[in-house]
């Protein structure tokens, strides 16, 4: 089974492939993750419903173990109170998601504290959890008896009902790797607020910017926050930032300015901000891209990062001790600076309090949850006024030799058809479960209709023959400057 379709679980055939293969122990185990589990657990719910799921789940983990080498014994392998507590969350969650496709409901279920793999252990003392009377049996919960998973459930939902309705929800434009949108999402993740929940989260492919990001700001950065019930748009990191932990910054990361300490930790995050915006970040890019800059030199400019990130190694002990602004605004940018030559920067003196604080901040679950579903996805948001178009891979590479594109869908080409079959943003996940679920090499181009017009192809809207459903078809060979991008597909 290759890789990209145990990772991907992006259509049913995809998950009843990935299902059947724990089922029947074929599943190798480095797959058997905790997103493994509850999908798993997900998809047994919805087809036998709680009771039967937990007989069959109980029986089928335990063969599962013994056939990959995990003996069932007092220490190891099935553990019937969290088998209990999972399956328990996951059909609390199921009766008030009925509708989503299993995938969504699976990242709806991880953002919740219910798909949450710690959250046993805020009602049960380690020494509880994993006694062997647990593993065997069900136990109640020690430290907070009424905290199951149902309880858990009806806060989940209560938080719903209060949560923003659609046509009101901000839109983040985000680009997962971007360290001011890593500092963005941070902020806004310390909040408390949750991509689908409070907020719309939209991945950018900066080649391919949509145009409602460049509707919404014209200079086409990242981050951008739309905020339709405000009427406004902000499109400075540091101000989403802002916007995101005014009356919601439960840890102060903002201290207050009543006391002469809080002004002074204002001021020294003020500093701290405004030195990583400036010098830091302008000797990093001439450090890390300097074959972006004709003349940069780019050593220079390392020693240059490197003397500005030994002044902070000294004013980060005067920073209070928890997570501030100028924490989520800098630590991001550290990282990118590291990551040019991590071997460079771990070597280099002076840095001592400033590599401990960076090294707690990589080894945080509120990084690891900024860079993951939902709220960093590794294929860009589809956007509608854009144009789509499955494509295989070599007919690709042999289009780019070439310099145009002339097939029309799979095993079709331009001439035989009369036109470039294409789809819009929604029409995606169909089109490509209809005729390419079975091939390998898939691409996803997106095509811009604008640089299209411009080339003189046109495009019109018919309907395909049965459904009556309109698709866009493209009246000629699509130009290669059509196309913005081109990803594998699922992803
Ligand atoms: N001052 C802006 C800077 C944002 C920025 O430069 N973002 C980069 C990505 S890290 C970007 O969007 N660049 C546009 C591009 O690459 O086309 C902010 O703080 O939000």
């Amino acid at each position: 089974m290759a890789d990209s379709v145990m990772a991907s679980w992006s259509t049913s055939e995809a998950i009843e492939t990935f299902v059947a293969a724990f089922e029947n122990a074929s599943l190798p185990r480095r797959h058997w993750t905790h997103r493994a589990h509850l999908l798993v657990a997900l998809a047994s719910v919805q087809r036998w419903g709680h009771d039967q799921a937990l007989v069959h789940l109980r029986e089928r983990i335990r063969a599962y173990n013994e056939a990959t080498g995990t003996s069932n014994g007092n220490s190891y392998g099935y553990h019937e109170t969290l088998t209990r507590w999972f399956l328990q969350a996951v059909a609390a969650h199921q009766a008030r998601h009925q509708e989503l496709p299993l995938t969504e409901s699976l990242e709806v279920l991880l953002a919740s504290p219910l798909g949450d793999p710690g959250c046993p252990l805020a009602a049960y003392s380690p020494e509880r959890l994993w006694s062997v009377e647990a593993r065997h049996g069900w136990v109640e919960p020690d430290l907070r008896p009424g905290a199951g998973p149902a309880a858990i459930a009806a806060q989940v939902a209560a938080r719903e009902m209060r949560s923003v309705p659609m046509a009101d929800r901000p839109v983040l434009y985000s680009f997962r790797r971007c360290p001011y949108a890593i500092r963005a999402r941070l902020a806004l993740a310390a909040a408390g607020l949750q991509p689908g929940r409070d907020l719309e989260l939209r991945e950018v492919n900066l080649k391919a910017k949509p145009p409602e990001l460049l509707e919404a700001s014209v200079k086409g950065t990242v981050p951008v926050l739309v905020l339709p019930a405000e009427g406004r748009v902000i499109d400075q990191s540091l101000d989403v930032m802002r916007w995101a932990l005014k009356d919601r910054d439960a840890a102060e990361a903002i201290p207050g300015s009543d006391t002469p300490r809080q002004a002074a930790q204002r001021a020294l995050i003020e500093a701290l901000i405004a030195s990583n915006d400036g010098p830091f970040k302008h000797h990093l890019d001439r450090f890390k891209y300097a074959d972006r800059y004709p003349g940069a030199d780019a050593e220079e400019h390392r020693a240059k990062a490197l003397a500005i990130l030994r002044e902070w190694n000294q004013q980060l002990q005067h920073l209070e001790d928890r997570t501030s602004l100028a924490d989520l605004a800098l630590l991001p940018f550290v990282r990118q600076f590291r990551l040019a030559d991590p071997e460079g920067f771990d070597a280099s003196a002076g840095l001592t309090v400033l590599r401990a604080w960076l090294e707690r901040f990589l080894a945080s679950p509120e990084l690891a949850t900024v860079m993951a579903p939902p709220w960093a996805a590794r294929t860009a948001w589809h956007s509608p006024s854009f144009l789509y178009h499955f494509a295989l891979a070599e007919d690709w590479r042999a289009a780019r030799s070439q310099g145009s594109y002339r097939r029309s869908s799979r095993g079709q080409s331009l001439e035989e058809v009369g036109f470039i079959h294409a789809s819009h943003a929604a029409q995606l996940q169909a089109t490509h479960q209809r005729f390419y679920a079975d091939a390998n090499n898939v691409l996803l181009l997106t095509i811009d209709p604008q640089r299209l017009a411009a080339a003189g192809i046109a495009v019109e809207e018919e309907p395909a023959p049965g459904s009556g459903e309109f698709f866009p078809h493209i009246q000629g060979p699509l130009p290669l400057e059509a196309v913005l991008a081109w990803e594998p597909y699922p992803s």
